[in-house]
């Protein structure tokens, strides 16, 4: 992409965003779920990675995703609309791998999650999330393993960037990135975030209008 084609991307992201953001409803199983008629991405990460405060900060929208300090806090799929008419939908789903809550409850989302992912034929693309100071665990490769096997494309987005400083981040980023240069279904290139200080969430809004509407 040139570099001029990069600026009109970023400002359609901008005025995308910029626009109404509605929430349409919770999911809290697949049926529930409406016609699969519009592009969707999703965001998925470990419990408590910053999902829901990642969702509010690309739509600029504080109170839009529930968000809290307590892991566990998103248990359905909650779904929002982009644009009037809407043009597009976020998936904020309940986050994998928090050992703490009730393991019916964990059996539970994790069957959503999984379902969900294998199975909507509007996915366009899964931003998996990961926190910069702690790099890919186990649940992470997991949910990448299942996205390579059902061919979906993901793209791996750091958060919580402002936790850590500039050389450290650049380390993890240099490890996540060399390992997702293996999956097949991984974007090539990570998205540092911080929903804190917004930095890398105009280049978030580009990438999610870029997978969108490809
Ligand atoms: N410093 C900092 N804190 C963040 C950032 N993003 C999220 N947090 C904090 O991390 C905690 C979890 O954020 P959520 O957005 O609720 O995380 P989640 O992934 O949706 O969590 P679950 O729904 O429980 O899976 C909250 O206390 C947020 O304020 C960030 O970029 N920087
Ligand atoms: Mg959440």
């Amino acid at each position: 992409m040139t570099d001029a084609e990069q600026a009109d991307l970023m400002e359609e992201a901008r005025r995308l965003f910029a626009g109404p953001v509605e929430f349409q409803l919770s999911a809290p199983k697949l049926q529930f779920l409406p016609d699969a008629d519009l592009p969707e991405i999703a965001f998925a990460g470990r419990s408590n990675v910053g999902k829901s405060s990642l969702m509010n900060a690309l739509t600029g929208r504080n109170g839009l995703a529930r968000t809290s300090n307590t892991p566990g806090r998103t248990q359905e799929l909650n779904l929002f609309l982009v644009g009037d008419p809407p043009v597009l939908r976020l998936v904020d789903m309940p986050g994998y791998g928090y050992a703490e809550a009730p393991k019916d409850m964990v059996r539970q989302w994790a069957h959503l999650v999984n379902d969900y992912l294998r199975g909507r034929p509007t996915l366009k693309r899964v931003l998996v999330l990961v926190d910069s100071r702690h790099g890919l665990k186990p649940v992470d490769r997991e949910i990448m393993a299942l996205l390579d096997k059902a061919a979906v494309s993901y793209q791996i987005v750091l958060t919580k960037a402002d936790k850590i400083k500039p050389t450290a981040l650049a380390v993890v980023s240099a490890q996540v990135a060399e390992e997702a240069r293996k999956h097949p279904a991984a974007h090539p290139l990570l998205i540092p975030t911080s929903s804190e200080t917004k930095d890398g969430i105009a280049d978030l809004r580009a990438a999610v209008v870029a997978a969108a509407f490809a």
